[in-house]
């Protein structure tokens, strides 16, 4: 079955489901099922961000989930960015509570309190956990699988105490090449925004964004790094002893991912045949399909069995199903498996396989002896492949504008905006005669010229989109 990736939305519902990645039938609305496919991704893709968070010196926790109402009020900026998106829990069976409990939409008001307890001495910091948890908002913007969930069932966050602002801003560097090495890693380019004073996280002093260009040139924000300032640490009185024995407040940085991550992945490189996957993050790397006629079948699957022994190490299955070739390739194809390696009688007589690539479909006969070689140079090669493709289809999104005029002009096509800006006054003014969102300036690129609104000299690089 083709799936035209033209209409993304519709061709993202359909692989979500061909690929057998998530179930989206549950009869609650935001709420999806992780079928047992789709849910080695997410270990596979995850287990990723552990490692790299692990190295870095975060320390995996985890907390409950249930927030007294008078904690989660406790700080009102906060509060306010979430109060509509609350659920909350009222009653333990038949008992009314005398204090609501909310689910977290996200933790800080649950693991600042610990915080307070944890926190003595400037021997205790810097202090850096996260946690892989579910959390709940009640989203009002049209809900879809990893992309908008309500139950959040992926969600990522990482929660850190510094001494002072100095090592906070470290901390949102060392985040930044982090989180650069996990988009790296998933082959999904991105874009590192700083978003502007009215669109970032409730509470904090400032965020930072990764935001990547989707198929159908919407952005999709699938990664966040707030640093919270002194904020919550005066808010949950969290005070540390310094060398001179002075108590001062310490500096806060939280750092979200969730299973939009898988949502990018997908997105990026799928194709109208189903998933294309970074072969570091395909739960079957190889597949093995035997071309078998009944006089040679015994032979077929001996050669078979041997080839599988002889890949030990990657993630292999031999399909020895009783389904024509043509079916086997279909299947494993939807399923993003990068390289499928056909055996048959001709191919045992020459000593050879031959490996097909999924992202290119290209063929490649290789002696057996040189399979093993010949398969992890092929996957260094898809992930390259994929990788460069990701990355100039995402270019080829982002229109530089020098006018509004130009920049009205692309209202309707699936782009998104770079214009030069000098000030988040002047962004502002932009977005509010356009159809595009200003999600923030580039970090990492400065620009010089002149702003495209008041035609002052512009510092920045501004970005701007329809967005998820
Ligand atoms: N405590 C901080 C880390 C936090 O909650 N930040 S956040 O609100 O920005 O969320 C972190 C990331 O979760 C976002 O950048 C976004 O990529 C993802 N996210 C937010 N709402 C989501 C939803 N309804 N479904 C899926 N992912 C979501």
């Amino acid at each position: 079955m083709q799936m035209p990736k033209s209409n993304f939305s519709e061709w993202y519902n359909e692989i979500l489901e061909i690929a057998q990645v998530i179930d989206k039938r549950y009869n609650v609305k935001g709420c999806y099922v992780w079928m047992p496919f789709g849910f080695q991704i997410r270990r596979l893709v995850f287990d990723k961000l552990r490692t790299l968070l692990n190295e870095t010196g975060h320390q995996e926790t985890l907390f409950p989930e249930l927030i007294p109402e008078d904690q989660l009020l406790k700080e009102s900026e906060h509060v306010k960015g979430f109060e509509d998106e609350v659920y909350w829990v009222t009653h333990g069976g038949l008992t009314k509570l005398d204090v609501k409990l909310a689910l977290r939409p996200t933790s800080e008001t649950i693991i600042y309190p610990m915080f307070k307890l944890w926190v003595r001495n400037h021997a205790d910091l810097p202090l850096k956990v996260y946690q892989i948890v579910n959390t709940f908002r009640y989203e009002t913007k049209h809900t879809r699988p990893l992309i908008r969930d309500r139950e959040i069932s992926t969600f990522k966050e990482a929660h850190c105490v510094h001494a002072n602002l100095d090592d906070a801003e470290k901390e949102m560097k060392i985040i930044q090449e982090v989180y650069s090495k996990f988009w790296d890693a998933l082959a999904v380019p991105v874009m590192v925004v700083k978003r502007p004073e009215w669109d970032k996280f409730p509470g904090a002093d400032y965020t930072i964004s990764f935001d990547t260009v989707m198929p159908d040139g919407k952005t999709l924000q699938i990664a966040t790094s707030h640093n919270l300032g002194t904020k919550f640490s005066k808010t949950f009185d969290i005070t540390y002893e310094k060398e001179d024995g002075e108590h001062e407040y310490p500096y806060i940085t939280c750092h979200g991912i969730s299973g939009r991550a898988i949502a990018a992945m997908i997105a990026h490189h799928g194709d109208e045949n189903g998933l294309v996957l970074p072969p570091e993050f395909a739960p079957i790397q190889i597949v093995i399909v035997p071309i078998v006629f009944k006089e040679s079948k015994e032979e077929v699957m001996k050669k078979a069995e041997e080839i599988k022994e002889m890949l030990s190490g990657y993630r292999v299955v031999l399909d020895d199903r009783e389904l024509t070739p043509g079916n086997k390739y279909y299947y494993w194809e939807t399923k993003g498996v990068p390289i499928r390696i056909e055996i048959g009688p001709r191919d045992i007589e020459n000593n050879q396989v031959v490996l097909v690539r999924r992202d290119t479909k290209e063929k490649r006969v290789v002696p057996l002896a040189e399979m093993r070689e010949a398969v992890r140079s092929l996957m260094n090669e898809i992930y390259e492949y994929i990788k460069q493709k990701a990355e100039k289809e995402q270019l080829e999104k982002i229109e530089i504008v020098e006018s509004i005029e130009h920049a009205k002009q692309l209202e309707n096509k699936p782009v998104v905006l770079k214009a030069r800006l000098c000030s988040e006054a002047c962004a502002k003014q932009m977005e509010n005669q356009l159809a595009f969102e200003f999600r923030g300036i580039l970090v990492d690129e400065p620009a010089d010229g002149l702003c495209i609104v008041c035609k002052k000299e512009a510092k920045h690089w501004g970005i701007f989109s329809k967005a998820y």
